[in-house]
């Protein structure tokens, strides 16, 4: 039986030594100066999946939204009147997860979003005149009611980013 200890001890060193080389891996991604540690993966925001139903936008409101991977296109619904001004911006969630946004406001009251993808029925579009690459619209409502706001990364971009409305 007494052979069988130093097969045993070796086993207990192993998975000790192993158990430290976890320990410092993990202490390593924590913050080690390089560029690989973790970042969390952009993921769905809480209006998803905001093509079957979303959540409106007031006036003078904002929503922290994510576009999570290359095709997600958001919808936010706003409620305007007629011949007032508004203007409508995306911008940094200051986290590092930026995105290039493009935002097109359609004179669109349908209850669910638009499901057409010709883009030439926005009323209004934006690339970059937010901050940035964000985007920035200022509009006059033709008519008192709800319209539509489609969202995109440029590029199929993915990233973070408000929405505000004012
Ligand atoms: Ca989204
Ligand atoms: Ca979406
Ligand atoms: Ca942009």
């Amino acid at each position: 039986m007494r052979k069988y200890w130093h097969v045993l001890a070796v086993l207990v060193l192993l998975a000790a030594l192993s158990g430290c080389g976890m320990i410092f891996d993990l202490l390593g991604d924590l913050d080690d100066g390089d560029d690989d540690d973790f970042v969390p993966a952009i993921t769905a925001d809480q209006y998803e999946d905001d093509s079957q139903y979303t959540t409106d936008l007031s006036v003078g409101g904002s929503q922290l939204r994510t576009l999570h991977d290359s095709v997600d296109v958001d919808w936010v619904r706003i409620y305007l009147t007629e011949n007032s001004t508004y203007q409508l911006e995306t911008y940094s969630a200051g986290n590092g997860r930026d995105v290039d946004t493009v935002i097109m406001v359609h004179e669109d009251s349908s209850p669910s979003p638009p499901t057409y993808l010709d883009e030439s029925h926005a009323t209004w579009y934006d690339d970059d005149d937010g901050d940035g690459t964000y985007s920035y619209i200022q509009l006059t409502a033709n008519y008192t009611g709800y319209h539509w706001v489609r969202i995109r990364g440029y590029s199929g971009g993915t990233g973070e980013y408000w929405i505000t409305l004012y």
